[in-house]
């Protein structure tokens, strides 16, 4: 399919305000893009396709994960993670996506994983970040990612998995590897201020 027809495709599969969310994530995408010297047209490849699948019914996605022989725990896991690894397959099968960084940012999106590149980086963060986002302590992750993408990947992974705690709810492995990853990765220095900002 040809990239100019992506938006009207997209456009016309998600509810307006997702849509929007979708325009938000790519702006915000771009942004992050140009700040950290990658490639722009990748970014808004991958903003513009991540949610797609994100309305598709469980059984719809469920199909998907077992004919793509995507990884069956997630069927064990909360049917959010779902879209993203799903997305990549629609991206390379009906969109006709190749580039293989593209496809992980958008298989990764609500997950992350250990060893993300920049641009999956970028893509967890403008979904985050977007500034239609209201959730506790999204401000500290937008003032981090002025300064190092990691630090603001780690926080964001970190209130992510604090929510689903309090929600009593479980937590994708990938999601905590991802979290303890950059944890690894940042110096002692670097989460302390971390440490400080977000308190
Ligand atoms: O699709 P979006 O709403 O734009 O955002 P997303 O793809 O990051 O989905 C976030 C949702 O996924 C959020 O409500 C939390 C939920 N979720 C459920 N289990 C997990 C999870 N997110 C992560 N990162 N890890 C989980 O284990
Ligand atoms: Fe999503
Ligand atoms: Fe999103």
């Amino acid at each position: 399919m040809r990239r100019e027809n992506w938006h009207k495709i997209v456009e016309a599969a998600l509810p307006p305000a997702r849509w929007q969310h979708t325009v938000r994530v790519q702006e915000t995408a771009v942004k992050l893009a140009k700040k950290i010297g990658i490639e722009s047209e990748y970014a808004i490849q991958a903003a513009l396709l991540h949610d797609y699948c994100k309305y598709w019914s469980r059984k719809e996605l469920a199909t998907w994960i077992t004919r793509c022989h995507l990884p069956v725990e997630l069927l064990q896991f909360h049917k959010e993670l779902w879209h993203g690894p799903v997305g990549a397959e629609v991206a390379r099968e009906q969109f006709g996506v190749e580039e293989v960084d593209v496809l992980n940012a958008i298989r990764y999106h609500t997950s992350g994983r250990p060893g993300m590149s920049l641009l999956e980086k970028v893509i967890f963060l403008a979904d985050y970040i977007e500034p239609g986002r209201r959730f506790p302590g999204v401000e500290e992750v937008r003032v981090q990612a002025e300064g190092s993408l990691d630090l603001a990947v780690m926080s964001a992974l970190r209130n992510t998995v604090q929510f689903l705690l309090q929600q009593q709810q479980k937590v994708y492995p990938l999601t905590l590897l991802a979290y303890n990853d950059l944890y690894d990765q940042l110096s002692e220095d670097e989460r302390k201020n971390c440490k400080e900002e977000s308190h």
